[in-house]
């Protein structure tokens, strides 16, 4: 059982939901689902334990700078599952063959020797490893993602390389990097990419005073060291810019400023002024009433609905299994509705963040976040915060930077949520004071949650199941803006948001590939959208009529399937299977459809854009391959001027899609202008993007007719005292957290 499920074993109902009958019937169970499970505390220590045995690896220790780790040295940053081969995974699933073995992905530094490199490893089979080979070409070690013993050894030769802005620093924000700091202490902000072309490793730094949310109190100071020696008393600092004017060393700048040749700005006192980045509430509301109640909740009156087994989940008609991939975050496999295939694989791929300024460091800016881990940076969801009290809570273990698996307790979480709408109603108006019906059914979602924290931004992950056989994927941004020093200059770059302190504009972009089995592996895309036609009126033939109709573009070719930012996607992008049709004769679809207002982030081919060739498109299709895994890499943020994984080179054959194994890339986004209320945090309100995976003739009619949350009220016959007859399939006493009065509704509307 994978660490989704080892420790958590039973959560949840056990019993399975009924199955509808469906053209295949047979559901996803825990046991299969487990070949998808995230690698065990056991199963990640099996593979340290087995490499570290190795002696030609010569692997050492990730931590240990306190001791004196050395950065040229070999260790194993990354351990994760790696997924089994589709091909095989079906085999197992569909009919019955025996289960992948399972495998893990190991990324090693190798740091020591005349080559420093970042090669990967299938390490297998687990639990009980034997072999280990290497998998793609070495990475070059600069690409490598930044570790925390380098950041450590970053922190300390800092210190000595701006000793001489001692004076300087003390004056300007009353901070210092001195060990004996105390309370005003500063810190910095390292940003990416790491230089201007491949093979370099040095960063701009912007300094900040080290209070709470000090991502919003920069002093002005951003140096560009360069770090690429792995001995960092080889370390240097290329250019310093402070306030608008920039030095060629720490040293000009102490110079000049003891000459009094350079403008400083002083920073207001802290902390009599630095309240406005953390989250204490100050001030009042003008209006309503108090807001120190709890809020309202979400309560489950009979307990949850949702069945969790291991890595297993089945919810209204869906079982999929999960896993959260420590190297890029939440990814579904075999996401199925009544035991009907929908996708194999839903997953995030990437998310970055492109950013403009007037400081050197915030030119710089080019987060693409799982150069920084973002999938095992699943810290603690909060109950009753980041998801509902009675949510369920799932641990994960993430071997990223570390010496062994480490624990992050509730780094998922599993709800039902009221959607606060219903799923369907219609009040069936008789038009004579009454109505013939009253019907509704609950609208209920279940919510499958993680967060990934890259240093400022909190992105919230949610996969949401509804019983109408319609998945949603959306992301929430959060948490603080990446923010600079202001200087006038900005004001072409954003909004000032506090006295010294400009939110810079950027563009939010993620990722998703999603891997449409639509019925079955066979599946062809197509696009509609509408169009006009002028015709003469066939009953008054000398009258013209413009009215829409269905413009259907199928698709056949994976350069027809790739829509580039710039041009319209069309509205219904519609996944099909040729060979299944509906009980009208229609080909079983379900359609795609982004919530987004994505725009590239770089004009094609400039730079660092090649690292991020999937942000070229809204959508594009392509033909699973299982070498085309994932759309990024860790090593794409540190160098994305020649990246270990072109997305372009997906489409470059431009591959026939017809009736084949069809994977939908996604790209979907928003422009950040950040503006005064993102202090102290950006909010989600607003901000949030994603995608909906809806049934098109997949079904003969909408599969929520299954539930048992329908009331349908009738008007009695005359006689009855009650005047309305209620139907309903669920039990009808008031329960926890419902109201104590019966259900009641009339239908009747009168006069007065
Ligand atoms: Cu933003």
């Amino acid at each position: 059982m994978g660490p989704l499920g080892a420790q958590l074993a039973v959560i949840g109902a056990l019993t399975l939901l009924a199955w509808a009958a469906g053209p295949d019937p047979i559901p996803l169970s825990p046991e299969k689902a487990s070949i998808f499970a995230d690698l065990t505390p056991a199963e990640l220590r099996a593979v340290r334990d087995f490499l570290t045995s190795r002696p030609e690896l010569d692997l050492q220790p990730n931590q240990g700078g306190s001791l004196g780790g050395s950065l040229a040295r070999n260790s194993l940053f990354l351990v994760e599952l790696l997924a089994p081969k589709k091909s095989q995974a079906l085999r197992y699933l569909d009919l019955g063959g025996r289960p992948p073995r399972r495998r893990a992905r190991v990324v090693v530094f190798f740091g020591a020797g005349p080559e420093p490199n970042v090669t990967e490893y299938v390490v297998g089979p687990l639990p009980r490893p034997t072999f280990y080979r290497p998998s793609g070409r070495p990475v070059a070690y600069t690409a490598r993602p930044m570790a925390r013993l380098e950041l450590e050894f970053l922190n300390r030769r800092l210190v000595d390389l701006l000793e001489p802005l001692k004076v300087f620093l003390k004056d300007v924000s009353g901070f210092s990097l001195d060990s004996n700091c105390g309370q005003r202490c500063l810190t910095f902000t390292e940003v990416a990419p790491r230089g201007l072309a491949s093979g370099e490793r040095r960063t701009w730094l912007m300094l900040q005073r080290d209070v709470e949310g000090f991502f919003l109190h920069p002093v002005g100071l951003e140096v560009l060291v360069d770090h690429h020696q792995l001995d960092p008393r080889l370390w240097v600092v290329q250019r310093v810019w402070y306030s608008g004017q920039y030095f060629a060393s720490p040293t000009e700048l102490a110079e000049r400023y003891a000459r009094g040749m350079v403008s400083v700005v002083r920073l207001p006192p802290h902390p009599e002024e630095s309240l406005f980045s953390t989250f204490v509430p100050r001030g009042d509301f003008a209006s309503g009433p108090p807001t120190d109640q709890p809020g309202a909740k979400v309560c489950e009156p009979s307990g949850p609905r949702y069945a969790l087994y291991g890595n297993h989940l089945a919810y209204s008609g869906w079982s999929l299994a999960f896993r959260l991939r420590s190297s890029t975050g939440l990814q579904l496999f075999d996401v199925r509705f009544n035991g009907g295939r929908v996708a194999y694989e839903v997953s995030v791929q990437e998310a970055i963040a492109f950013y403009g300024g007037s400081s050197p460091a915030a030119m710089q800016t080019k987060y693409i976040d799982v150069g920084w881990g973002m999938g095992s940076l699943s810290h603690e969801l909060a109950p009753g915060i980041d998801c509902p009290e009675v949510a369920t809570f799932v641990d994960a273990y993430h071997y990223y930077d570390a010496d062994g698996p480490v624990r992050y307790p509730r780094a998922l979480c599993l709800f039902e949520l009221p959607t606060g709408v219903p799923l369907r109603r219609h009040f069936d108006n008789d038009f004579q004071g009454g109505s013939n019906f009253y019907g509704g059914l609950e609208g209920h979602a279940l919510v499958l949650r993680s967060s990934s924290t890259v240093y400022n931004y909190d992105y919230i992950w949610d996969f949401l199941l509804y019983p109408n056989g319609v998945m949603e994927a959306r992301v929430h941004a959060t948490g603080y803006v990446h923010a600079s020093f202001y200087t006038p200059e900005g004001d072409r770059y954003g909004s000032r948001i506090q006295a010294h302190l400009l939110g810079n504009l950027h563009t939010h972009l993620v990722h998703f590939k999603v891997d449409l089995d639509v019925a079955g592996p066979g599946n062809s895309f197509e696009t509609m959208d509408l169009a006009f036609e002028n015709i003469s009126l066939p009953w008054e033939p000398s009258q013209r009529l413009v009215q829409p109709y269905l413009d259907r573009q199928p698709r056949s070719r994976e350069r027809q399937a790739a829509f580039p930012f710039g041009k319209p996607l069309p509205r219904y992008l519609m996944f099909l299977n040729p060979t299944q049709k509906n009980r009208w004769g229609h080909q079983r679809s379900y359609r795609l459809q982004p919530n987004s207002h994505a725009s590239r982030v770089l004009p094609r081919g400039w730079k660092e854009e090649n690292g991020v060739s999937w942000s070229r498109y809204h959508l594009a299709v392509t033909r699973h391959h299982e070498n085309e895994d994932t759309s990024s890499s860790l090593y794409v943020q540190n160098d994305p001027w020649q990246p270990t994984v072109s997305f372009e080179n997906f489409l470059r054959n431009d591959e026939s899609i017809e009736n084949e194994d069809l994977v939908a890339w996604l790209t979907v986004g928003f422009l950040h202008i950040p503006h005064a209320e993102d202090v102290p945090n950006t909010a989600t309100p607003g901000n949030m993007v994603g995608f909906y995976l809806r049934p098109f003739n997949f079904f003969d009619e909408d599969p929520s007719v299954a539930s048992r949350r329908t009331v349908i009220v009738r008007p009695d016959p005359p006689e009855s005292k009650e005047g309305v007859r209620i139907q309903r399939w669920g039990p009808v006493a008031p329960q926890v957290c419902m109201s104590q009065e019966p259900f009641s509704y009339n239908g009747t509307y009168w006069e007065e």
